[in-house]
Order: structure tokens, then C-alpha cells, then sequence
């Protein structure tokens, strides 16, 4: 990690929410983000629910000016509506966007800590697979898929974080500006490791704060075998491109070496 540097404190902030079928975690989350941050602005980012979820969300913003609601046409996954999610604040120059689920796994009243450590780094990941960071109520075989893919993208892709694929962030505006968001492919979980390797190839740096992260007690988790494989492939697919980049490198140097070895003698 390179130099952390003070980039000073976020005045505007815009905490992202990305629904699918949430309509009884909205009207939770939303007050308790509120709470927590008083000064930070909301966008549910709705995928046309069929629960209802952009009608209540609706409500929640007609009575707030602070609560804003982006309909997407259908569901097209959590990666999509963040993307949406990063156009909209950046055309309305807010200086940092944060990522939240809507089931209350992502504890709002951590944010302030999150924000604190985004004073020093562009981007801050809620860690769950960090000294102090832990998970509550996730059956074993949720923790054990967590932390096999986090292992493997750490093997594949040699990233500087230890939970490439935790969804609770902050991006700093500047960073969002300046990575390559159209190289960011996945539409499922795998989202989030590829925004991470589009942040690390942008030159800039992440921190990580460790979070309690709560499964959720209301509604049903959208994780499915499709997600699960397309983070698969696609961390296989960047990880044999970029561990090959690297024995390319190596051959390169040893090669080179002989040369001037060769040249040296001579
Ligand atoms: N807009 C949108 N939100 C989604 C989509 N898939 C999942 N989400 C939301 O993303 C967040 C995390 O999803 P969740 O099902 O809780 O996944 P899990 O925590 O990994 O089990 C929740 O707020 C979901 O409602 C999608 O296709 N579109
Ligand atoms: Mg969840």
C-alpha cells in the first residue's frame, strides 16, 4: 500500500441502498441511516420489485428531501444498480458514495467509523475477515463460502484486502472518477472484487475497518448458485490473466539478466 495520506473530511456523502423485494427492511434501514449520519443523503436504488418495494421507498422520500428513490426498469443485479448508483451521485458532486445492503447486514450506526477512515483512503471496505470484524447468524456454509472466495481472490488476484468481496463501502468521488468502471463486468457479487481491482489498477488505496455484519432477519437473500459461479469464473478468468502477466514479467527479467550477463563477460 502506498503512502495514506489525509484527504480530508466528506461533506457531501450519498449512501446507496440497492433493493430487490425489500419493501419491509426499507422503512427500517432508511430511519437508521438517518439516525446515525444526519447529514448524508439516500438513494434507494430499486430494480422494479415486485413486492412493492419502490412504492414504500416512495413514501419514505416524499416526506423527506434527504431520501432519494432511482426506478430501474427490472432486476439486472446488484453491480448494475450501483453503477447507476455512482452516475448519479457523481453528476450531482457529492464527494463520497457509500454501498449498504437494504437488509440491515450493514450496520448504519458503523458508518461514522467507515467515513472517519475514508478521511485516509480512497476507499474504506466494512471488513468482516479482519482482526475485530465478525459475522452473526451465517450458517457455516455461509461462512465457509465467504471465506474460500475470499482466499481464492486473494491467491488469484494477490489483492491487498482481506474481504475483496464485503459490500459495505465508501468510495471517495475522486476515486469512482478516475477507475475504469467499464471494465467493472460483474452483475452479482463478484461486483465487488472487481471494483476493488479496478480501484487497486487506478493507483489508489484501500483501508479496511472491521465490522459486525448481520444476517438478515427479514425477507430472503438473493445469493444464488448463478452468482456464486459468475464470481468464480470471472476471479479465475482475471486471476490466471494476471498471475500470467506476472511469470511473463519474470521470464522477461531472467532473460534480460542472461544477456547482460552475457554481455558483461564478453
Ligand atoms: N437493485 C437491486 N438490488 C439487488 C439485486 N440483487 C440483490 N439486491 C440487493 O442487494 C442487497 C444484498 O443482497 P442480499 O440478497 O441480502 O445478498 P446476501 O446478503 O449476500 O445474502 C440487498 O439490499 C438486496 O435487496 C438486484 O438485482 N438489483
Ligand atoms: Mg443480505
Amino acid at each position: 500500500m502506498s503512502v495514506i495520506q489525509t484527504r480530508g473530511p466528506l461533506q457531501r456523502v450519498v449512501v446507496l441502498i440497492p433493493t430487490y423485494n425489500e419493501r419491509d427492511n426499507v422503512p427500517l434501514i432508511v430511519p437508521r441511516v438517518r439516525a446515525a449520519v444526519p447529514s448524508a443523503d439516500i438513494l434507494v436504488l430499486d430494480d422494479n420489485s415486485p413486492d412493492g418495494t419502490g412504492d414504500v421507498a416512495d413514501a419514505l422520500a416524499a416526506s423527506d428531501a434527504q431520501v432519494h428513490v432511482l426506478h430501474r426498469p427490472g432486476k439486472q443485479g446488484l453491480g448494475a444498480a450501483y453503477k447507476a448508483g455512482f452516475a448519479w451521485a457523481l453528476e450531482r458532486g457529492y464527494d463520497a458514495a457509500v454501498e449498504m445492503d437494504a437488509d440491515g447486514s450493514h450496520q448504519p450506526e458503523q458508518l461514522p467509523t467507515l467515513l472517519r477512515a475514508a478521511e485516509r483512503a480512497d476507499l474504506v471496505i466494512g471488513a468482516r475477515w479482519v482482526k475485530g470484524g465478525s459475522v452473526v447468524n451465517w450458517p457455516l456454509h455461509r461462512k465457509a463460502l465467504s471465506v474460500g472466495a475470499n482466499l481464492y481472490t486473494k491467491v488469484m488476484l494477490g489483492l491487498p484486502v482481506n474481504d475483496a468481496t464485503g459490500g459495505y463501502r465508501v468510495y471517495r468521488a475522486s476515486a469512482l472518477r478516475s477507475m475504469d468502471l467499464d471494465a467493472v463486468s460483474s452483475a452479482g457479487y463478484g461486483f465487488q472484487v472487481d471494483m476493488t481491482v479496478a480501484l487497486v489498477r487506478a493507483g489508489l488505496t484501500a483501508v479496511e475497518v472491521p465490522i459486525e455484519f448481520v444476517e438478515r432477519e427479514i425477507g430472503e437473500s438473493k445469493m444464488s448458485g448463478n452468482i456464486v459461479t459468475e464470481a468464480f469464473v470471472n476471479v479465475g478468468k482475471q486471476g490466471f490473466a494476471h498471475r500470467g502477466s506476472q511469470l511473463d514479467a519474470w521470464a522477461r527479467r531472467v532473460a534480460r539478466r542472461r544477456r547482460e550477463g552475457r554481455w558483461h563477460s564478453a
